[in-house]
């Protein structure tokens, strides 16, 4: 018995099997729920098919988000095999990478659209058109990063983004709650994904995060799965509109003990 039996998720934003989407894939899978994806097509049949195929799904479709027309296709072709969407899963991010490093002054007007249209925009658009497959009792999930609320050095536009991400949680979750539909987001800490590698000082922040989190550890996709069943199952059925940190408490400290 599964905390999601007969419950089915579509999942944005596996790129490989270091993925944040792919550690909340595997987690919802195994409570029971059926899981399909969607992820730019330059990964798909490379990557991400191989690892739905690994855990016997067979719903994997192309999607760049910035594109209104590919969003309406996918939701489109999972129509054509489902009457309904349990659960919504936003799991991507994009800046240019001159755009993460540097003076957060510097940010150019293209830069900056383009940071706030795939990282923040794409959760409206998503939400927009998988509404007509949404019921009563469906979770919509996203995640977030601390730079959403603190200034996180090098996190930059990204850091905008993410606090526009979470206010379009809030703003959705008063849209949607009357129909019985609940938005959330995930604040993880740092983990070392194909998004957060070749970071300027990522590695640095790595290794200070876990001596100053109060859990002592570091993230791992597993520990965001976990969280990520509770925000897609009815545990969490009285819950909208909040920013979960699931970061061993890092977000809670002020000043942080000397070990
Ligand atoms: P990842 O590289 O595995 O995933 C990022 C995904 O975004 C990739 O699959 C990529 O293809 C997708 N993407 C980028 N542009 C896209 C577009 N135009 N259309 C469709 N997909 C696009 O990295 P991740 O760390 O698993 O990132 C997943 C989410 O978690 C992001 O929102 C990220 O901001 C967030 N997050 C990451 C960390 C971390 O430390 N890794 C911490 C907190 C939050
Ligand atoms: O949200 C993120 C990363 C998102 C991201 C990563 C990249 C790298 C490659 C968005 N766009 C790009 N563009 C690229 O070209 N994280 C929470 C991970 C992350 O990124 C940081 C961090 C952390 C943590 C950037 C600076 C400082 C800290």
């Amino acid at each position: 018995m599964g905390l999601l039996d007969g419950r089915n998720a579509l999942i944005f934003g596996v790129a490989n099997d270091h993925s944040i989407a792919w550690g909340i894939a595997r987690a919802l899978q195994a409570e029971g729920a059926e899981v399909g994806f969607s992820s730019v097509e330059s990964l798909i049949e490379r990557r991400v098919r191989p690892l739905a195929e690994s855990i016997g799904s067979t719903f994997v479709e192309p999607c760049d988000v910035q594109s209104d027309e590919q969003i309406r296709a996918v939701f489109a072709r999972w129509a054509e095999t489902h009457d309904s969407l349990d659960i919504l899963v936003h799991a991507l991010a994009f800046a240019r990478r001159e755009d993460l490093e540097g003076g957060f002054v510097e940010t150019s007007r293209e830069g900056f659209a383009l940071a706030l249209d795939v990282s923040a925009y794409s959760l409206v658009a998503l939400a927009r058109e998988a509404r007509p497959l949404l019921r009563r009792g469906s979770s919509i999930l996203t995640l977030s990063y601390y730079g959403a609320e603190k200034v996180v050095a090098n996190y930059n536009v990204m850091g905008v983004a993410k606090a526009a991400l979470e206010a379009s949680v809030r703003y959705l979750a008063v849209d949607l709650g009357p129909d019985g539909i609940r938005v959330n987001a995930i604040s993880a800490g740092p983990i070392r994904t194909l998004a957060a590698s070749g970071i300027a000082g990522f590695k640095r922040m790595y290794g200070g995060f876990a001596e100053v989190a109060p859990l002592r550890a570091n993230i791992t996709p597993e520990d965001v799965g976990r969280s990520a069943v509770y925000l897609a199952s009815d545990l969490s059925n009285a819950v909208t509109g909040e920013t979960l940190y699931v970061d061993g408490g890092f977000n809670i400290v002020g000043v942080p003990t000397a070990d």
